[in-house]
């Protein structure tokens, strides 16, 4: 078995890794090698958990032996804190720091790891806890939580991810050599509650898979190695994914969601963090990186208006930065609408995009064609917020939606709708910014007038605290 991963990696080490400008954005981390990333948001704070790659340069095998913290506050630039859990952490583990993911629970911080347990078998998956995503972690079962004893277990038990719905019930998906599985967890996060399950449906499953949910569909994305529109040879690997209405599934297909990267190993995760989605992934592409010496990288990830992924453009650049709730409240705001076309997306108004032009289709788009006249589109948040800015990014598709005539905006006082004084701006490609004297509100308005004949859409509508 491990000869089959380690020759599938070995057999194109050569002449992979390309250096990048050391002041590039991505790989977010140059100062040593790193790999499997796992995001979690805390907070303000998006939190990448990451194996790191020691080998030596011309090393053909993986040497891991421990597992660091990455963390931002902008998903742009980014904090080392070190290693904060390694092979020591658990008593039973001889070597191999494989992936990992942290998942919270009731204050608790429970980190799954995929290590050599030196008993029967090869790898298996061991669980650490800790007070803070800093840790301090330690060993929270002595032992492992899946081995190769374990019954219907993975051809080898590695790439644990754990998702926790909103009920509460966790759940563990697992494994690598085409072997997906998948167990329910006690809510003391390091039993299993019940079998372990074959999940249908992971087209082409490899290994490493990452579970989310967005808008009540539950997300998969995993590494596959197929020719078919995956990979260009089957020692790399790409990430598909799969949805399902159910968290143990069934799951359908969907197709690829990041290419090929320039390590053999494909390895990612996805996570919203301040209104924006992101995919955390690895690649070899820090100076002197290979296929053993891989390196952490982070990009922006789009949905298509049926909940469908576009497909991650990987940049050097990197996303812009994206401070998120320091700023814009818009990002915590329930959106409400007099209309939103069918086809179109009310959720696109605060998803934190940053539009390139009033006829960028590559987010999220609110429009209100066929209606004409006045719509309205509406911020709510649970408490007050005090504001005094906000910007539009008009959406103009050169058919039924032109920009506004005009706008007019209005907060709640409490019992009535008030205007704020000044009418928005009705330029393209840009954000149309107005300030007024501070209001404390729960509610905000955009009150768009079309022009005759045409109706309006947003692609982009921000609200900054004073
Ligand atoms: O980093 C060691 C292994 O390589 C991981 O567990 C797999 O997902 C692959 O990235």
């Amino acid at each position: 078995m491990r000869a089959t991963l380690l020759g599938a990696a070995i057999a194109l080490v050569a002449g992979v890794a390309v250096a990048m400008p050391a002041s590039a954005a991505n790989p977010i981390i140059t100062s040593v090698y790193t790999a499997d990333p796992a995001p979690l948001v805390v907070g303000n704070t998006m939190y990448v958990y990451a194996g790191r790659d020691e080998a030596a340069s011309g090393q053909q095998n993986f040497l891991m032996r421990e597992w660091r913290v990455l963390s931002s506050t902008d998903a742009a630039s980014w904090t080392d804190h070190g290693a904060k859990a390694n092979i020591g952490t658990f008593r039973w583990v001889g070597a191999d720091a494989w992936a990992s993911e942290v998942e919270p629970r009731n204050g608790k911080y429970y980190w799954y790891t995929s290590v050599n347990g030196n008993g029967p078998g090869w790898m298996d998956i061991g669980v650490a806890v800790g007070d803070s995503p800093l840790g301090p972690f330690a060993d929270a079962k002595g032992g492992p939580l899946i081995s190769d004893s374990t019954p219907n277990s993975s051809g080898l038990n590695i790439d644990p991810t754990v998702f926790t719905d909103d009920d509460g019930q966790a759940y563990l998906y697992w494994g690598s050599y085409w072997g997906a599985r998948a167990a329910k967890l006690k809510p003391n996060m390091i039993e299993l509650d019940g079998p372990v399950v074959t999940p249908q449906g992971l087209a082409n499953f490899w290994e490493a898979p990452f579970m989310f949910k967005r808008n009540g569909l539950y997300y998969m994305i995993y590494a596959a190695n197929d020719t078919n529109g995956c990979v260009t040879s089957s020692s790399y690997a790409c990430q598909r994914y799969a949805t399902a209405t159910s968290p143990m599934g069934p799951w359908t297909h969907r197709g690829v969601v990041l290419g090929q990267v320039s390590s053999t190993t494909n390895h990612a995760g996805v996570v919203q963090f301040n209104g924006q989605w992101y995919m955390v992934y690895h690649n070899a592409q820090a100076p002197g990186g290979g296929n053993f010496r891989r390196s952490v990288a982070v990009d922006l990830l789009h949905f298509n208006a049926d909940g469908t992924m576009q497909r991650v453009v990987q940049t050097v650049a990197g996303p812009p930065p994206n401070p998120g709730g320091s700023g814009n409240v818009a990002l915590t705001a329930t959106a409400s609408t007099s209309y939103v076309s069918p086809w179109e997306n009310l959720a696109a108004v605060n998803n934190g995009a940053t539009p390139t032009s009033s006829a960028d289709r590559s987010n999220l788009v609110y429009g209100n064609w066929p209606e004409q006249g006045t719509q309205w589109l509406e911020y709510t948040w649970p408490s007050a917020r005090s504001i005094n800015r906000t910007a539009v990014y008009w959406f103009d598709d050169d058919q039924g939606i032109d920009l506004p005539a005009s706008c007019r905006l209005q907060y709640w006082t409490g019992s009535a709708y008030a205007d704020l004084p000044g009418q928005f701006a009705t330029a393209a490609n840009t954000f149309n910014t107005i300030t007024f004297p501070t209001v404390s509100t729960t509610r905000l308005r955009l009150n768009i007038t079309a022009k005759t004949g045409l109706s309006t859409g947003v692609l982009e509508w921000q609200a900054f605290a004073a």
